[in-house]
């Protein structure tokens, strides 16, 4: 059977409360980020939590295959103007991480390790939330070395720059400490629905 593109089947518009300010949707899924995509070997891959917590923890990729994992749906916000609705992500739940690290009472503020060196700081209440994943898959298959495998961080409510791709570690700290981009002007929350786009906005 061939399967011919409809020019008059065209996608829906947009539900515009689904679409924060100064946005437009695309049905692509652009690459963004500094620098090369890092060689991440599956072999050597660990992820770790230190800082203010009460039990510093890290885990090989086999070790992470066995943490609680769950299915998420939302939409992401670039800081560039592109918003992707939709996007089906699977992994394991930011809390379940942070539930067996048991943050201090003193932390209150979350950097983002990915391989290479870059970094992004969350508030802790903007980190420690339901939506939250440590995706491993998206649209039900493997993330692309591209799109930050083998896992990323979601963080669907603030600009998806508060992700990190290729992430290692997640260092709880008690001040905020500007990441990569946040050192370079952007915003140290970073909310699209309030066009948290640089520091000053
Ligand atoms: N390690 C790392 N993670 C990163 C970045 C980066 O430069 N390095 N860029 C961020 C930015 S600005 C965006 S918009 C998203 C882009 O993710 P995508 O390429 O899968 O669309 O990744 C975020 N995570
Ligand atoms: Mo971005």
């Amino acid at each position: 059977m061939i399967i011919r593109k409809n020019p008059n089947i065209r996608f829906p518009n947009p539900d515009p409360a689904r679409v924060p300010p100064g946005q437009f949707v695309t049905q692509q899924w652009p690459v963004l980020h500094f620098g090369q995509i890092p060689k991440v070997d599956l072999q050597t891959w660990k992820f770790s939590i230190w800082g203010e917590v009460e039990n510093p923890i890290s885990w090989t990729w086999g070790e992470f295959q066995s943490l609680p994992r769950a299915a998420r749906r939302n939409d992401v916000h670039c800081v560039t103007h592109w918003t992707r609705l939709d996007n089906e992500w699977e992994g394991v739940p930011v809390r379940e991480v942070l539930r067996l690290a048991r943050p201090k009472p003193e932390a209150r503020f979350v950097v983002e390790h990915a391989v290479g060196g870059w970094t992004t700081n969350v508030p802790l209440p903007d980190f420690d939330r339901d939506d939250n994943l440590l995706a491993t898959h998206h649209s039900g298959k493997p993330l692309t070395a591209e799109h930050g495998a083998p896992m990323r961080i979601v963080i669907p409510h603030l600009y998806f720059w508060k992700g990190a791709k290729w992430a290692s570690g997640l260092e709880l700290t008690r001040e905020d400490r500007a990441g990569f981009w946040e050192e370079n002007g952007y915003h140290m929350r970073g909310d699209p629905w309030k066009e948290e786009r640089f520091s000053g906005d």
